[in-house]
């Protein structure tokens, strides 16, 4: 019966969404941020979605939304056309013969395939992979506004409507001496009430890191992620050889490769897990694998995207047997609005998981029809 189903087709929705306040990261401001939502429609009248987004256009992932959305429609929706609908690994075994690369675009589509097929058995998408250990996840907040005293004001109504306790600054755009201080003055502010660590993406050169880090760990800041470039994995291994203070590969780490390589050198001590960076929820699971091996701790991360996104990788992390940095799934209260029917749930200071078959989640049709691009 389910077995016979096949996918009749795909598509991919550019979705432009409005930020809640501007977000600064090392090579980008954020005023808004652009979800590529995917759609596959099966035989058996079942519906999978799916997400690909990134940050900034092109400035920080190689895939942008118009590409993905471009690699979708011309290649990767007419490959899985036809195809058994309830076998996952077969379907994306074609997608890598046809394509190289395109992660994010793959990682939307498997995650639809995953949400039809748990659709079609009528388990949670988590179930499918095994069975979640836990139904909660912890999620920090970003404090990236660009201004101290807003960041702080930020943090203290967070904490104080128990829904983080742990802050990632943005850093990497200024002077090393004045990044520091901006960190500096959030964590005396903030105390032992709340984890503060910072993300340069890759802005610092090994000097620069190694004065930078010196500050921050004398400062109490407890995780230092991807400060140098990602081709630079020497230096991350010497910069984790030399400091107490955790150094977490981030762009450094995409799939099991990487993390092969980074555990071989020493190059981490921590991994950040994204699904759109290992080409969706099983190549994210298999680096997750390797850091295991390795004794390397794991992290959550995203790529700020929305509900769907953020729900897919949400039920992929409640899978692993250790998650010690908690994550940063975040991305949907990023966003004034969304477009699915019910929007995650955040309290206590975590993610609740969604307990519905697939995802768990629904499109909103009217929102989708509102925020989609219109062709131009
Ligand atoms: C990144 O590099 O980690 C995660 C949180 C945030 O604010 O930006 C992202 C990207
Ligand atoms: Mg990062």
């Amino acid at each position: 019966m389910g077995n016979q189903a096949t996918i009749t087709a795909v598509q991919a929705i550019l979705v432009d969404l409005p930020t809640i306040r501007a977000h600064q990261l090392a090579m980008a401001t954020m005023q808004q941020q652009t979800l590529v939502i995917v759609r596959l429609q099966c035989s058996d009248g079942i519906e999978g979605i799916g997400e690909a987004t990134t940050i900034g256009g092109l400035s920080y992932g190689d895939e942008s939304p118009e590409g993905i959305k471009l690699t979708i429609d011309t290649y990767l929706a007419p490959a899985l056309v036809g195809q058994d609908a309830a076998n996952v690994h077969a379907a994306m075994a074609r997608l890598n013969k046809v394509a190289r690369g395109n992660r994010f675009a793959k990682s939307a589509l498997e995650t639809a395939l995953l949400d039809a097929q748990g659709k079609r058995l009528g388990v949670p998408l988590a179930t499918l992979l095994g069975g979640a250990v836990r139904d909660t996840l912890p999620v920090l907040w970003t404090l990236a506004s660009g201004d101290t005293g807003r960041d702080i004001a930020e943090a203290e109504q967070l904490l104080e409507a128990r829904r983080h306790n742990t802050f990632k600054l943005k850093i990497g755009r200024r002077a090393v001496r004045d990044d520091v201080a901006h960190v500096a003055a959030i964590k005396r502010a903030l105390g032992d009430r709340a984890r503060v660590t910072v993300d340069v993406n890759q802005a610092w050169n090994e000097a620069e890191a190694a004065t930078g880090i010196a500050m921050l760990e004398a400062a109490g800041i407890d995780l230092i992620e991807q400060p140098t470039p990602r081709e630079q994995r020497a230096a991350l291994a010497r910069l984790a050889a030399r400091f107490i203070v955790p150094i977490m590969a981030d762009e450094a780490v995409c799939g099991p490769e990487d993390a092969m390589e980074l555990a071989r050198i020493g190059g981490a001590d921590v991994f950040a897990l994204k699904i759109a960076k290992s080409g969706g929820i099983f190549g994210m699971l298999r680096t997750a694998a390797v850091g295991d091996a390795a004794g390397i701790a794991l992290y959550g991360g995203t790529m700020l995207e929305g509900s769907v996104g953020t729900i897919a990788a949400a039920h992929g992390f409640c899978t692993l047997p250790q998650l010690a940095w908690g994550t940063e799934l975040f991305g949907p209260l990023l966003l004034e609005d969304d477009v699915v029917a019910t929007r995650p749930e955040y309290r206590d200071f975590a993610l609740h998981l969604p307990q519905g078959p697939g995802l768990g989640l629904a499109l909103d049709e009217d929102k989708l029809a509102h925020y989609r691009r219109k062709q131009g």
